[in-house]
C-alpha cells in the first residue's frame, strides 16, 4: 500500500512532466508550416480536463483579494518590482505593502484582466494584444515579472485552495499562467 506522500510524489511528477512540456510547447521556433500561419507558432491545446479544472477553481477565486494578495506578494518578494508602483504611496515593508488599498485595487485589475484568459482559453494571444502593447511599449515591464507574479499567483491559490488544488489542477494552472505570460509578452522584441 503506497503511503499519501508517495502517491503525491507520483502524481506530483506527472504533472510536473506536462508543465515542462506544455513551456517547452509554446517555446517552439518558427517553422516553415507556422511561418505561413503565424497564429500556429503560439497555439495552444487544452483538454477537457484542463478547462475544467480551471474554470471551476476559477469560479472560487475572489479576485480582489487573490489579485491583492498576488501583487503584494510580488512588491515584497521581488522589491525590484516596486518600481513600477512608484505612485502607489507607501510601500515601505510588507506591511505596508499588504495593507495597501492602491496595491489591491491594481491586483484586483490584474486578476480580473487573468479572468479574461480563462474567459477566452483559445484566443489569449489576441486577448492580451492590447496590454502586451501597453506593458512593452508604455510600461516598458520585464516580461519576467509576468512569470514571476504568474508563480506568485498559483502560490495563493494553493494556498487559498488547497483541497482543490490537485497535482492535474496545479498543471492546467501552471500552463496558464505560462501562456498568459507568453502573450503578454507578445509584442516585445
Ligand atoms: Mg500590468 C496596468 C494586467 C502583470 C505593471 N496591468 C495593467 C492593467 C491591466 C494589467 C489590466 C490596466 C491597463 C489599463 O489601464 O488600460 N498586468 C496585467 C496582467 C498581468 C500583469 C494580466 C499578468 C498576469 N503588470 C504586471 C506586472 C507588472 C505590471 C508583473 C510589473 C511588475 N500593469 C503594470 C503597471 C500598470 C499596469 C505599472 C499601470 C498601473 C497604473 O499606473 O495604473
Amino acid at each position: 500500500m503506497r503511503t499519501g506522500h508517495e502517491r503525491w510524489s507520483r502524481q506530483s511528477r506527472r504533472a510536473l512532466a506536462v508543465r515542462v512540456d506544455s513551456r517547452f510547447d509554446l517555446q517552439v521556433s518558427p517553422s516553415a508550416a507556422s511561418a505561413k500561419d503565424p497564429s500556429l507558432v503560439t497555439m495552444v491545446h487544452w483538454t477537457a480536463e484542463e478547462k475544467q479544472l480551471i474554470t471551476s477553481l476559477w469560479g472560487k477565486v475572489n479576485v480582489e483579494e487573490c489579485g491583492g494578495e498576488a501583487l503584494a506578494r510580488l512588491l515584497i518578494v521581488y522589491p525590484w518590482t516596486q518600481r513600477f508602483f512608484s505612485a502607489f504611496g507607501n510601500l515601505s515593508s510588507p506591511t505596508a505593502i499588504m495593507g495597501n488599498p492602491k496595491v489591491r485595487a491594481h491586483g484586483k485589475k490584474v486578476l480580473t484582466s487573468f479572468g479574461d484568459a480563462v474567459k477566452n482559453l483559445d484566443n489569449i494571444k489576441a486577448t492580451y494584444a492590447k496590454l502586451s502593447e501597453l506593458h512593452c511599449n508604455k510600461l516598458h515591464v520585464d516580461p519576467e515579472n509576468f512569470r514571476l507574479l504568474g508563480d506568485i499567483l498559483i502560490i495563493v491559490l494553493a494556498t487559498r485552495f488547497a483541497k482543490e488544488f490537485t497535482p492535474a489542477c496545479q498543471a492546467a494552472w501552471q500552463k496558464l499562467a505560462s501562456v498568459v505570460a507568453h502573450a503578454l509578452a507578445h509584442q516585445y522584441h
